[in-house]
């Protein structure tokens, strides 16, 4: 997914620590303005990353 308003390592950490504590998240995987995560569908929804990572300060711009 790519995410807008990322700008530095304190950035990534936020959005890493985001997404890892969303229920069915194995992995995440996050650089500035990116996020690579690897979920159990049947736990986790697109939505609930998009939410974890609003609730951060953050923005997903693309889920793909
Ligand atoms: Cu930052």
């Amino acid at each position: 997914m790519q995410i807008s308003g990322m700008s530095c390592g304190h950035c990534v950490g936020a959005v890493s620590r985001a997404l890892k504590a969303v229920a069915g998240v194995n992995d995440a995987d996050v650089k500035i303005g990116a996020a690579t995560v690897r979920f159990d569908p049947i736990t986790a929804t697109v939505a609930q990353l998009r939410h974890a990572v609003a609730d951060a300060g953050y923005q997903v711009t693309e889920a793909a």
